[in-house]
């Protein structure tokens, strides 16, 4: 399967800076001369959840939405072509492993998560959850089992110089993607219909 551009998932613990980076990531991505060219799109996936309705109602428990799978997938279909999708997360494992081409899980030191949470007006309990979700690096766990070891990295984000350093990496991985992918745009209109 080709696409001209790449997917890239980027999640972690709620609190380390998904959707930062990836509001960063794409201005960078629009920018740069090599990459201006794609119709890049930031997903936050949660957002999406809420406004299409890709859940069967709140869940008092966890403080969130069921999300409905099914549903979900149905919406993200559109990241399959032509790419260039900056999927925003905390889940890593329920998209298709052929959708994604670089997983990027960032993580935080846990006392600063907590202060993140604090901020965010979270409960108390909630804000347990993902402190010890991170210090057993759930998100990371998840990744790693479900894509392919190459294609995961794990970024620290604790300052605006290591978000900086990070969208700096991501976007020479960009970079670097369309070079080793040069050939495929020729070969895009025989393969639109085998994407699935
Ligand atoms: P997420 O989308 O993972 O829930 P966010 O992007 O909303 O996280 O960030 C949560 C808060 O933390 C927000 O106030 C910005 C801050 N933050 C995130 N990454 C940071 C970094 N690398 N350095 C400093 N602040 C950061």
């Amino acid at each position: 399967m080709s696409r001209s551009w790449p997917n890239i998932l980027i999640t972690g613990t709620p609190g380390t800076g998904k959707t930062t980076h990836a509001a960063q990531l794409l201005e960078a991505l629009q920018a740069a001369p090599s990459t201006s060219a794609a119709p890049w799109q930031h997903v936050n996936v949660g957002d999406l959840v809420k406004e299409k309705g890709c859940h069967s109602g709140w869940n008092d428990e966890w403080q969130s939405w069921d999300v409905d799978e099914d549903k979900l997938l149905d919406e993200l279909e559109i990241v399959q072509h032509p790419g260039a999708k900056l999927l925003d997360w905390h889940t890593c494992d329920m998209f298709p492993e052929r959708w994604i081409d670089l997983v990027v899980v960032l993580r935080c030191d846990h006392s600063q998560l907590w202060t993140r949470l604090e901020k965010r007006a979270y409960g108390l309990s909630k804000i347990q959850e993902n402190n010890t979700a991170e210090i057993m690096e759930v998100v990371l766990n998840d990744a790693r089992e479900s894509y392919a070891e190459e294609i995961v990295v794990e970024l620290r984000s604790e300052s605006p110089e290591q978000m900086e350093e990070n969208v700096n990496r991501i976007l020479q991985w960009v970079e670097a993607w369309r070079a080793d992918h040069a050939n495929d745009d020729d070969d895009d209109d025989d393969d639109d219909g085998e994407q699935s």
